[in-house]
Protein backbone atom coordinates (compact mmCIF):
# COMPACT_ATOMS: atom_id res chain seq x y z
CA UNK A 1 0.00 0.00 0.00
CA UNK A 2 3.13 2.30 1.01
CA UNK A 3 4.52 1.16 -1.87
CA UNK A 4 1.15 1.84 -4.38
CA UNK A 5 0.63 5.62 -2.73
CA UNK A 6 4.02 6.32 -3.79
CA UNK A 7 4.31 5.57 -7.04
CA UNK A 8 0.79 7.23 -7.49
CA UNK A 9 3.20 10.51 -5.58
CA UNK A 10 5.65 10.07 -8.22
CA UNK A 11 3.37 9.60 -10.81
CA UNK A 12 1.49 13.08 -10.12
CA UNK A 13 4.48 15.03 -9.32
CA UNK A 14 5.64 14.18 -13.01
CA UNK A 15 2.00 14.97 -14.83
CA UNK A 16 2.31 17.94 -12.51
CA UNK A 17 5.60 18.97 -14.04
CA UNK A 18 4.41 18.38 -17.37
CA UNK A 19 1.19 20.37 -16.70
CA UNK A 20 3.30 22.90 -15.47
CA UNK A 21 5.54 22.95 -18.36
CA UNK A 22 3.16 23.19 -20.92
CA UNK A 23 1.28 25.93 -18.94
CA UNK A 24 4.28 27.61 -18.80
CA UNK A 25 3.96 27.95 -22.69
CA UNK A 26 -0.03 29.24 -22.47
CA UNK A 27 0.07 32.58 -22.77
CA UNK A 28 -2.83 35.01 -20.52
CA UNK A 29 -5.30 38.25 -22.21
CA UNK A 30 -7.98 39.53 -20.01
CA UNK A 31 -10.55 41.56 -21.15
CA UNK A 32 -13.09 43.69 -19.62
CA UNK A 33 -16.57 45.19 -20.44
CA UNK A 34 -18.44 47.37 -18.17
CA UNK A 35 -19.61 48.86 -15.58
CA UNK A 36 -19.44 51.71 -17.62
CA UNK A 37 -19.10 51.85 -21.58
CA UNK A 38 -16.09 50.40 -22.05
CA UNK A 39 -14.40 47.46 -23.24
CA UNK A 40 -10.84 46.21 -23.26
CA UNK A 41 -8.29 44.03 -24.45
CA UNK A 42 -4.72 43.68 -22.21
CA UNK A 43 -2.84 43.97 -25.20
CA UNK A 44 -3.10 45.46 -28.77
CA UNK A 45 -0.40 43.48 -30.71
CA UNK A 46 0.17 39.96 -30.11
CA UNK A 47 2.38 36.79 -31.38
CA UNK A 48 -0.21 33.85 -32.87
CA UNK A 49 -0.72 31.05 -30.61
CA UNK A 50 -2.74 29.44 -27.95
CA UNK A 51 -4.19 31.54 -24.99
CA UNK A 52 -6.16 31.76 -21.98
CA UNK A 53 -8.34 35.19 -22.59
CA UNK A 54 -10.69 36.02 -19.10
CA UNK A 55 -13.26 38.06 -19.56
CA UNK A 56 -14.58 40.29 -17.23
CA UNK A 57 -18.04 40.91 -18.30
CA UNK A 58 -19.18 43.17 -15.72
CA UNK A 59 -22.24 44.51 -16.72
CA UNK A 60 -25.68 43.23 -17.24
CA UNK A 61 -26.34 45.14 -20.24
CA UNK A 62 -22.97 44.76 -22.24
CA UNK A 63 -21.92 41.60 -23.66
CA UNK A 64 -17.77 40.77 -25.04
CA UNK A 65 -17.77 39.76 -28.72
CA UNK A 66 -14.09 38.43 -30.14
CA UNK A 67 -14.29 37.99 -33.70
CA UNK A 68 -11.36 36.86 -35.36
CA UNK A 69 -9.94 34.29 -37.67
CA UNK A 70 -10.60 31.36 -36.43
CA UNK A 71 -12.14 32.82 -33.24
CA UNK A 72 -15.73 33.84 -32.71
CA UNK A 73 -16.86 34.02 -29.04
CA UNK A 74 -19.21 35.98 -27.20
CA UNK A 75 -20.35 36.18 -23.41
CA UNK A 76 -24.09 36.76 -22.22
CA UNK A 77 -25.23 40.49 -22.31
CA UNK A 78 -27.58 39.80 -18.96
CA UNK A 79 -25.35 37.58 -17.20
CA UNK A 80 -22.39 39.52 -15.02
CA UNK A 81 -19.70 36.90 -14.98
CA UNK A 82 -16.19 35.80 -15.42
CA UNK A 83 -15.43 33.97 -18.48
CA UNK A 84 -12.02 32.15 -19.36
CA UNK A 85 -11.44 31.01 -23.13
CA UNK A 86 -8.78 29.29 -24.26
CA UNK A 87 -8.53 30.20 -28.03
CA UNK A 88 -5.76 30.10 -30.95
CA UNK A 89 -4.81 33.14 -32.36
CA UNK A 90 -3.59 33.41 -35.56
CA UNK A 91 -1.98 35.88 -37.55
CA UNK A 92 -4.77 39.21 -38.64
CA UNK A 93 -6.78 41.18 -37.08
CA UNK A 94 -9.18 40.46 -34.29
CA UNK A 95 -12.14 42.96 -33.49
CA UNK A 96 -13.24 42.76 -29.85
CA UNK A 97 -17.18 44.57 -29.51
CA UNK A 98 -20.34 44.71 -27.43
CA UNK A 99 -22.92 43.89 -30.10
CA UNK A 100 -25.89 46.22 -28.09
CA UNK A 101 -23.34 49.37 -28.43
CA UNK A 102 -21.23 47.85 -30.82
CA UNK A 103 -20.69 51.51 -32.48
CA UNK A 104 -18.80 52.57 -29.30
CA UNK A 105 -18.12 49.98 -27.55
CA UNK A 106 -15.67 48.26 -29.69
CA UNK A 107 -11.24 47.45 -30.17
CA UNK A 108 -9.09 45.83 -32.57
CA UNK A 109 -6.86 42.99 -31.12
CA UNK A 110 -3.19 42.67 -33.79
CA UNK A 111 -1.58 39.44 -34.22
CA UNK A 112 1.40 39.76 -36.02
CU1 LIG B 1 -22.60 47.58 -24.42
Amino acid sequence: MRLFVSIAAAVTVGVLAFGGTSSAAVKRLTGTDGPGFTITMSAKTVKPGRYVITIHDRSAIHDFHLIGPGVNRKTSVAAVRTYVWTVTLKRGTYRFVCDPHATIMKGVLRVT
